[in-house]
């Protein structure tokens, strides 16, 4: 690919400060190879394709840091459940929950799962996005576990995105296992951790600790395991309840730890000593009309970075617009335009250890961005189903 100049644009490198008010050509960004060679005012022209941006704003390509992409079936009746005043956790305890979307998933195969996937992830592209993290966790089985991993790496294969994928078979229990969580783990997350990661479908583990799931004592294993392996861990931790689970990931120098509604100011404390992010999910707290908000001012007093996802699952967040979950934690939890731009750019990539990858428009990281028909950082934030994706760019390509 040759070089490229993108010239008369309102660029926000998320590398460093958040302007509220950039200027069209103050900064120009020079690509080549899907790299970002050179920011910069009046950069060198010399051999490179002009490409005019007409003064719109040029911010890095949004990253979805914490998705359940991929799953089969739909949950709506639940929906309808909740709002006739039944609770999540008693859906759950019924059978209904993650092990409903346990049954629907494990009746798919491969192509079917990512044919019931694509419509999502195209949701969230079509607004842009350049990198999107899936987990598995509907299958809990080895093998339906795999199946949804092979589903997420195709996802990369059918579209132009970088995916990263995630091991949850911590999740739930499936109703063989119903009183039996050390053996669950022995016998099917351990396991089936070493033969994902065999076949290069793990990037990260993760697991849901909660009173309605795994504690940390029992996740204990599966994190020795992934260490042993090399991999990076994260963790759903305080989300309906304080259970412990960011603490103990933390001992594991966790890339993050999500939901976080009720963590402490000990946890943020916590995560600032082990560099863990805090990322929070609005819509899971919008959809189970959560009260208890995240400690978002300790994570700021503690220098913790954090991200916003959207939890994209059929239960708890049925959401894929990225814009929406920015304005979602601007609104919900009151972080300001420029805490919600890094929060799906910068601090994302750092979720998913993709610091020097994606996520700023920097040198020597990937020339993932989006191009926006507006001109502030706030315009982008502040309106609700709106989307003003003038050009999405992969790689220093446009594809959209
Ligand atoms: N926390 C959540 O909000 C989702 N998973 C998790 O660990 C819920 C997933 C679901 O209800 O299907
Ligand atoms: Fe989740």
């Amino acid at each position: 690919m040759p070089a490229t100049l993108w010239t008369n644009a309102r660029v926000v490198t998320a590398d460093g400060g958040i302007p509220r008010a950039p200027q069209p050509g103050a900064l120009e960004v020079l690509t080549e190879g899907g790299q970002i060679l050179a920011v910069g005012p009046a950069l060198p022209r010399a051999g490179a394709a002009i490409m005019d941006c007409a003064g719109r704003l040029l911010t890095p390509a949004p990253i979805d840091c914490h998705t359940h992409l991929v799953f089969g079936g739909d949950r709506a009746t639940e929906f309808e459940m909740r709002l006739d005043g039944v609770p999540y956790a008693q859906i759950a305890a019924q059978g209904g929950g993650i092990r409903a979307s346990m049954r629907a998933t494990r009746a798919m195969d491969v192509d079917s799962l990512v044919a019931a996937s694509l419509p999502r992830l195209d949701h969230l592209l079509a607004e842009g996005t350049g990198t999107v993290e899936v987990k598995s966790g509907y299958g809990l089985s080895v093998a339906a576990e795999l199946t949804m991993l092979r589903a997420a790496r195709a996802l990369g294969q059918a579209r132009r995105v970088r995916i990263c994928t995630t091991w949850l078979a911590a999740h739930a229990l499936p109703p063989d296992y119903e009183g039996r969580p050390e053996a669950y783990i022995a016998e099917v997350a351990i396991p089936g951790l070493t033969a994902a990661h065999a076949e290069g479908l793990v990037d990260a583990v993760d697991s849901f600790c909660e009173t309605i799931a795994f504690t940390p004592d029992q996740l204990a294993p599966l994190y020795d395991h992934a260490r042993a392996l090399g991999l990076p861990v994260k963790i759903h931790a305080e989300q309906l309840s304080q259970s412990g689970g960011t603490a103990f990931a933390c001992g594991y120098n966790a890339l993050s730890a999500d939901h976080l509604e009720h963590a402490t100011a000990a946890d943020a404390q916590a995560m600032a000593a082990s560099g863990t992010v805090a990322v929070l999910l609005p819509g899971a707290f919008y959809t189970l009309r959560e009260t208890v908000l995240p400690p978002v001012a300790a994570f700021r007093a503690a220098g913790v970075s954090m991200a916003l996802a959207t939890d994209c699952n059929p239960g708890t967040s049925p959401l894929t617009s990225i814009l929406l979950t920015m304005n979602m934690g601007a609104t919900l939890f009151r972080l300001t335009v420029a805490e919600c731009l890094l929060a799906v750019t910068a601090h994302a990539a750092r979720a998913l250890g993709l610091q020097d990858v994606t996520g700023r428009i920097a040198p020597g990281l990937a020339a993932d961005m989006a191009l926006w028909d507006v001109q502030t950082p706030a315009q982008l934030v502040a309106r609700i189903g709106f989307n003003p994706l003038h050009a999405r760019i992969y790689q220093g390509e446009r594809v959209a």
